[in-house]
């Protein structure tokens, strides 16, 4: 008998959820269908843009590649890395949209562990590439780090890491 106060709370409890949510099913279904979409559209974080599920943000302020990075970092983000030309091409429109020009801008790329041994900083595999024709030519030996929109094909190319550019930091939802 001692279970018996004990059921009568569930019970009474069980029966009141029931009387709040079903005469309101239909709303309430709605809601959560809105709170998703809300949920969804607001994943990263503010000023950030969400691109193929990654949040990207452009850094006017120029820096070196290395104090970019460590800029990105500070905000829980990385250099961007870059897989494929749409996504490319999405980067490029996320910078004409805050700069209102094709700036040469830092990414995550950089081989300055091994010449020729391209990293993302991310941790990304390096696979898709969009270098300019003849780069990345490591001119005078001295350029491990990868700036876009260079030239007029808008294209990659390497660079000396302590030349000061904007960057592009992305981060993980
Ligand atoms: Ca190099
Ligand atoms: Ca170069």
């Amino acid at each position: 008998m001692k279970m018996f106060p004990v059921c009568v709370f569930v019970c009474a409890v069980m029966i009141l959820t029931h009387a709040a949510v079903l005469p309101e099913g239909r709303t309430a279904t709605n809601q959560t269908v809105k709170r998703h979409l809300v949920k969804r559209s607001s994943d990263c974080p503010g000023g950030w843009t969400m691109l193929r599920g990654r949040c990207f943000l452009y850094v006017p302020r120029r820096f070196t590649w290395a104090i970019a990075e460590r800029n990105c970092l500070s905000m829980g983000a990385n250099l961007a890395s870059v897989h494929s030309s749409t996504e490319y091409h999405m980067i490029q429109h996320l910078i004409v949209i805050a700069s209102h020009d094709y700036q040469e801008t830092w990414i995550g790329g950089s081989d300055a562990q091994e010449e020729k041994a391209w990293f993302w900083s991310d941790g990304t595999a390096f696979r898709y590439s969009n270098w300019c024709r003849g780069e990345p030519n490591n001119y005078r030996h001295n350029q491990q780090c990868l700036q876009i929109n260079h030239s007029g094909s808008k294209c990659w190319d390497d660079v000396g890491c302590q030349v000061h550019r904007p960057s592009v930091c992305v981060k993980k939802m």
